[in-house]
């Protein structure tokens, strides 16, 4: 066997022979691993635009990952036993299609290589996961792969607890780079990593020593094997253009009783003659000439997009490894008792028990109409998940170390820990960040709903993962409580005033804002029925009165808007409000009244969905009365969808202030009586 090509940052390595088919493992590796970098130089080059050099760098690395290592099947890209992949450096996407192209997964023909980056190919720029079969998260935003991966060990550990490992028995890989581990979200990853032990998560560290721009020393001394150990995972050092080292240490890795970080030393670009181990290999075609040089330098004959019939056949060979364990795996489910294997199955599908769910719903505003209840949203909520959470199993929830403020872990749902893969509630700690890119992961890993908490403010220190969760289409529930300056005391630094807005603008993502226990309860049963949507919940801290009285057996928040109470006569004015402010509509109705002016009252639980609506169901809600005002404690951006430029709006324009709330609400004049006084304006009457 060769010798290990000694990898150096700053010179072009020594460069494997050319082989012949008689070729040694080693040289047969080579030649595999080539394949990867010369697609990927050549995709690179005919775009016009990529990033060669890390799939150059890490070739060996995917090489023996995706050929010796993983259990996948290309015939079936979404085979729940799968080993899972995650290219968190997602700039280097090129690896990952070569992989995908070369294991044989059938939608990745040369033909979307050659239309790598342009429009409708099943190859992006980065990775997206809803796009290309075998992708298994977006990636690009640097450091959210990798907390993707702790989520997906989560949702296997969880699921492997609670349906054996007979069913449920795969890994996560990570490939990281030099950005993914400068990212401060890379941090929460890897301590609630570590916290879990999740022992079948490996992330290869991509340990090249460049970014953009230039040397890693410029900006970055951490030691970060030790940073992993003190994080509490197994972490080595390898070569990583050493294919038998590299196999080595995902042996152990595999075995681990904890995460493991395997930290690659590669050379970025390798095989390039002059851009090698330099950041002018990271993201620009290389060049003709550079290209000329490199395939020289690699052995490698074959034209651009042309993989030699022997490497093409070694990797196919390798690609279908792992058909033998997915039909094992089939007779393992088709033996389960037909009840076990079906939970499973619909479990993975993503399909509800809609049945239970409407159930749970509709026994929840019964009991709500029996007593109204005159409290915060965050306990209507918690009170929705007594009921939800036992009769909806693929629910875990979580909280950011806010569970008290944030009523997400009801009465006996069970902690999910390292001594306890099998329970329901992740005490995710302060990591808001890392909370919800993990999230994303279970939602991608399929099996579980995951739901989490913490303040609406901090939705900014998230924001990033609930961005992606939108563009991935994931099921993802936020619980964001505290949601305007009703939480008072606390002050501005916690009182949300644009993140409603900000989350609004979010595409794809439904920002819920009941105003009562029964809006609660209805915005719940839409955010776990949407199976392709992130979903924010934000919910006051102080008590609401309950407005919507009877039971409606349809779920009125679907429209994202609805009248709440009717004017008495024509109406003058229209009063439309959101969570908290409803109820001060409704007062600010009464007041007109006592004025002569009808005004009727429209409550806005989602402005997402009711924007959403045909223009002439849009035009039914928004009626035609002459004067539109718009109540919301946060700014004004959005509304004016419904109230024109020229409606009126109460809320607020500035930041917040720290004071007993009700205080604060007459402070800003968000209250009855200004908003009465707004609409009489708009009549020529104040
Ligand atoms: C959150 C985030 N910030 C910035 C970038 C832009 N960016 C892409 S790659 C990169 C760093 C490249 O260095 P490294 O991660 O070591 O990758 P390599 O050069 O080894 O390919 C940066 C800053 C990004 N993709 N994501």
């Amino acid at each position: 066997m060769t010798p290990p090509a000694a990898a150096s940052a700053a010179a072009a390595p020594s460069m494997p022979a050319a082989s012949s088919a008689s070729a040694s493992p080693r040289a047969q590796h080579d030649r595999m691993a080539n394949a990867i970098r010369a697609l990927a130089m050549d995709a690179v080059e005919q775009a016009k635009s990529g990033h060669p050099g890390l799939p150059m760098g890490a070739a060996d690395i995917a090489t023996v990952l995706f050929t010796q290592v993983m259990k996948f099947d290309p015939s079936d890209a979404a085979w729940p036993d799968r080993d899972r992949f995650v290219l968190s450096a997602g700039h280097g996407s090129m690896l990952l299609y070569a992989a995908l192209h070369l294991a044989g997964y059938p939608r990745m023909t040369i033909e979307e290589i050659k239309r790598f980056r342009q429009f409708g190919s099943l190859t992006p720029g980065h990775p997206e996961s809803h796009l290309t079969p075998g992708v298994e998260t977006t990636t690009g935003p640097l450091g959210q792969g990798l907390a993707n991966a702790v989520g997906m060990a989560i949702a296997e550990a969880h699921l492997a607890a609670e349906f054996g490992r007979e069913l449920v028995d795969h890994h996560t890989y990570v490939l990281a780079s030099d950005g993914d581990l400068m990212e401060g979200i890379s941090q929460e990853a890897i301590a609630l990593a570590g916290h879990l032990k999740l022992g079948k998560l490996v992330v290869l560290f991509d340990d090249n020593g460049i970014s953009i721009d230039g040397p890693l020393s410029l900006a970055d001394s951490v030691d970060q094997l030790k940073r992993f150990e003190a994080a509490g995972w197994a972490a080595t050092r390898v070569d990583g253009h050493d294919p038998d080292a590299i196999a080595r240490a995902l042996e152990k890795a595999r075995t681990a009783n904890k995460p493991s970080l395997i930290a690659c030393k590669t050379t970025i670009g390798f095989g390039a003659p002059t851009k090698a181990g330099s950041e002018k290999s990271h993201g620009s075609p290389l060049g003709a000439d550079e290209i000329k040089g490199a395939r020289e330098r690699l052995g490698w004959t074959s034209p651009a997009f042309e993989v030699p019939a022997d490497v093409l056949a070694s990797w196919r060979a390798a690609g279908a490894r792992g058909a033998a364990h997915h039909q094992a795996w089939k007779q393992r489910l088709a033996t389960l008792p037909a009840e076990k294997r079906a939970q499973f199955e619909r479990r993975m599908s993503g399909k509800l028990e809609t049945d239970k769910l409407a159930a749970a719903v509709l026994s929840l505003k019964e009991t709500f109409a029996k007593t109204p209840k005159e409290i915060a949203t965050r306990i209507a909520s918690e009170l929705a998940l007594e009921a939800l959470v036992p009769a909806i199993p693929e629910l875990v929830g979580g909280s950011a170390d806010l569970t008290g403020s944030n009523n997400t872990r009801p009465k006996g749902m069970s902690i999910l820990s390292s001594a306890a893969y099998g329970g329901r509630f992740i005490h995710y700690g302060v990591r808001e960040h890392g909370m919800a890119s993990a999230m994303n992961g279970m939602a991608l890993h399929g099996g579980v709903i995951p739901y989490s908490g913490t303040f609406l403010v901090f939705s900014d220190y998230c924001r990033p993962a609930l961005r992606l969760a939108a563009l991935m289409e994931q099921r993802v529930i936020h619980v964001m409580t505290h949601d305007s300056i009703g939480l008072g005391e606390d002050g501005p630094t916690h009182q949300p005033v644009e993140h409603l807005a900000a989350l609004r603008a979010i595409p794809c993502l439904h920002v819920y804002r009941p105003c009562d226990t029964i809006e609660t309860a209805e915005c719940w049963q839409l955010a776990i029925e949407s199976a392709h949507r992130p979903s924010v919940l934000a919910l006051t801290r102080q008590n609401l009165p309950q407005l919507r009285q009877g039971v409606d057996a349809a779920n009125r928040c679907a429209a994202g808007a609805y009248e709440i109470v009717p004017a008495e006569g024509k109406a003058a004015v229209t009063l439309f409000a959101s969570g908290s402010e409803v109820a001060i509509a409704v007062a600010a109705r009464r007041l007109l009244a006592e004025r002569g002016v009808a005004a009727r009252v429209v409550s806005v639980p989602c402005l997402d969905l009711f924007i959403a609506q045909t223009a002439e169901q849009r035009r039914f809600v928004i009626g035609d009365a002459p004067v539109k005002v718009a109540v919301e404690a946060g700014v004004r951006q959005g509304w004016d969808a419904i109230i024109g430029a020229d409606g009126a709006f109460v809320g607020m324009s500035t930041f917040g202030a720290s004071a007993p709330y009700q205080e604060l609400y007459r402070h800003f004049g968000i209250t009855p009586e200004k908003v009465a006084e707004a609409a009489l304006a708009k009549l020529g009457k104040s």
